[in-house]
């Protein structure tokens, strides 16, 4: 799983959002703070949804950002050609092969689609752009039919092809067997893209990279199609927790946050509690137990290291599952002298007071203050 790269799909697949409206403005600012993360492509809105889609997508591939810009089209020729006049380094051309979609949606068989896929492929190979070959909904999409076009697709020398769990139903062992069934099948890179319905869609991006994937979708925050894709930050969490020194020497991990702050602001939603690295509390150490044992070595109760993602650990312990070593280490912090019996007794106080409610940190603090004084006077 060492290498791979990210696709960044929040000014596509995030456009997808119920909430999200991005002017152009706010396009070029979130795709240049993607580039600055180190995000290897930027995938951006088809240039044919709309005349004002067209002109962004241009005004951003001529951005001359380090990262390429994709652009996502359906398997149209007129989508191709519309897309290819942008500027674009690539295409990521998609069409869907499930039995819903032949059905319900574009109506077209698998000679249909293989046909199509080999017209708009070639064209896009003969402008020299780089082109991804990807099937919507493809754990409900015939095996066969599906290694076929991939098998076809890849001889015409597609640089990716791509599967897609549009309805996010798949589980990662399910991603583990067709990524794995694919990388024999072909020899082109393999790009994976998953929807978060059931909540596996870190775990499947994961399971994808463990069978020879090479590239995953993401967006910020994970925003997309209802509750959306891979979130960018837990996909960071993830493969750091595996490859702690790619990760950090690749993405530019202490800008996180403020790529999901600007994300989130745009369209106006909060960062989640229990986000991944950024939720207010995803370095908060709360029992006695806990408590000692982070500050004893912080390995002990944390994979992450917040200091590699700009973050701070916090321990907390203004309630009643408190600990005294926790409560020594912040008499420390405030520079209140005290014994190892003395610790024990106020921090008995603190469990008294946190039994009638959560204390917050100054009301804690000024306890620690008072016992100090009052220890002080006895002394003397
Ligand atoms: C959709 C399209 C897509 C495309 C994914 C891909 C999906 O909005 O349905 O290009 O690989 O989830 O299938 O986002
Ligand atoms: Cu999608």
């Amino acid at each position: 799983t060492s290498n791979f790269a990210i696709i960044e799909s929040t000014l596509r697949e995030g456009e997808q959002f119920a909430n999200a409206f991005f002017d152009t403005a706010k396009k070029v600012e979130i795709a240049k703070a993607l580039d600055d993360f180190g995000v290897d492509y930027i995938e951006i809105t088809s240039p044919a949804a709309s005349e004002n889609s067209r002109q962004d997508c241009a005004t951003i591939a001529g951005l001359g950002l380090k990262a390429k810009i994709l652009t996502h089209v359906r398997c149209h020729m007129d989508d191709a050609r519309i897309a290819v006049e942008t500027g674009v380094d690539g295409l990521d051309v998609v069409i869907g092969t499930s039995s819903y979609l032949r059905e319900f949606s574009h109506g077209k068989d698998m000679d249909y689609i293989t046909k199509q896929a080999t017209e708009v492929i070639n064209y896009i190979k003969s402008t020299g752009l780089e082109v991804r070959f990807s099937s919507e909904d493809s754990f409900r999409s015939e095996l066969v039919d599906l290694l076929n076009l991939y098998r076809h697709v890849d001889q015409l020398g597609v640089n990716r092809v791509g599967i897609a769990d549009t309805v996010g139903c798949a589980s990662p062992r399910q991603v583990y067997e067709l990524v794995r069934t694919l990388r024999g099948v072909v020899s082109c890179d393999i790009e994976c893209h998953f929807h978060n319905d059931t909540g596996c869609a870190i775990a499947n991006a994961y399971a994808a990279l463990e069978a020879g994937a090479t590239h995953i979708d993401t967006s910020v925050l994970g925003i997309g199609e209802r509750n959306g894709i891979t979130p960018l930050g837990g996909l960071m969490a993830r493969m750091y927790a595996a490859d702690q020194e790619y990760v950090k020497g690749k993405y530019n991990l202490p800008g996180l946050r403020d790529l999901e702050n600007l994300v989130a602001e745009a369209v106006d939603i909060q960062v989640p509690f229990n986000n991944y690295i950024t939720g207010y509390c995803a370095f908060t150490h709360k029992a006695g137990i806990h408590a000692k044992a982070i500050l004893n070595n912080p390995s002990t109760y944390e994979i992450l290291k917040p200091e590699d993602f700009g973050m701070t650990r916090y321990v907390s312990i203004g309630h009643r599952l408190t600990g005294w070593n926790a409560v020594k280490s912040r008499c420390e912090q405030l520079g209140l002298e005290l014994t190892d019996a003395e610790v024990k007794q106020v921090t008995q106080r603190i469990k008294e007071a946190a039994d009638q409610g959560p204390q917050g940190i100054d009301a804690v603090d000024r306890l620690l203050r008072d016992f100090h004084r009052h220890i002080i006077a006895s002394r003397a």
